[in-house]
């Protein structure tokens, strides 16, 4: 099914103030796609309620119903499943189409960002919720920023993560960095502080945080 962005009413998207649900409405805002935040409080449990089982058996958030003109919806879960269809939605907006090579680039630096440095960093959270004190929790947080900083090195030779364009790897580099910004060295890092200073800048991103709260 080819759907356009003209196809589509406002998508839903189900969600709190965490990483994985900023990266969705981030990527939303640039992609210009209308949306309706359906706030979820995950400390109350809304996610575990039965309405939210129904569209996520997994019982977590984002999940998004996209609904199009001609009445198919699709109700879809994983963030970064989400990111995907907003990228096909909008092509050549948050990812390259026909230069492979940038594209392959970009998608490096994605998961350079997911598998690198939000993995460990989730982990750690994982941990604390387990036990407040685990001294194995710092550890990956140290990992996690040791790899995000050397996103440095990217950002001397252009001005985003992946190349001279705004894309799904800056969106997933800058909700990390935000999450983890009180552990970085920021004045060893002037490329770093360069493009995280011009991000927060950007409307889109302003308007992605804002959409759950966060500050
Ligand atoms: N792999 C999933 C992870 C989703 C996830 O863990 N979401 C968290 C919020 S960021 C959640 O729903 N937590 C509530 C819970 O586990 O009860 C994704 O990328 O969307």
């Amino acid at each position: 099914m080819n759907l356009k962005r003209s196809d589509l009413t406002p998508i839903e998207l189900y969600g709190a103030n965490t990483g994985n649900c900023l990266r969705v409405s981030i990527a939303l805002e640039e992609a210009g796609i209308p949306y309706i935040v359906k706030l979820m409080d995950l400390r109350r449990g809304d996610q575990h309620r039965p309405e939210h089982l129904a569209r996520n058996p997994m019982g977590r958030v984002p999940t998004i119903v996209s609904q199009d003109r001609d009445g198919q919806t699709l109700v879809l879960s994983q963030s970064n499943a989400i990111l995907f269809y907003i990228c096909d939605l909008t092509p050549g907006v948050l990812l390259p189409v026909d230069d492979i090579i940038g594209r392959a680039r970009v998608l490096e630096r994605f998961f350079f960002a997911l598998t690198d440095v939000i993995g460990p960093s989730h982990s750690a959270f994982a941990l604390r919720q387990i036990n407040a004190g685990d001294s194995s929790a710092e550890r990956l947080d140290r990992r996690s920023v040791e790899a995000l900083t050397r996103a440095e090195a990217f950002l001397k030779e252009a001005r985003f993560i992946g190349g001279e364009d705004f894309t799904l790897a800056d969106i997933a580099a800058f909700t990390i960095t935000i999450a983890l910004r009180r552990l970085i060295d920021w004045p060893s890092l002037p490329h770093m502080q360069r493009w995280f200073d011009e991000l927060h800048a950007r409307p889109s991103i302003a308007n992605g945080l804002r959409a759950f709260g966060h500050r």
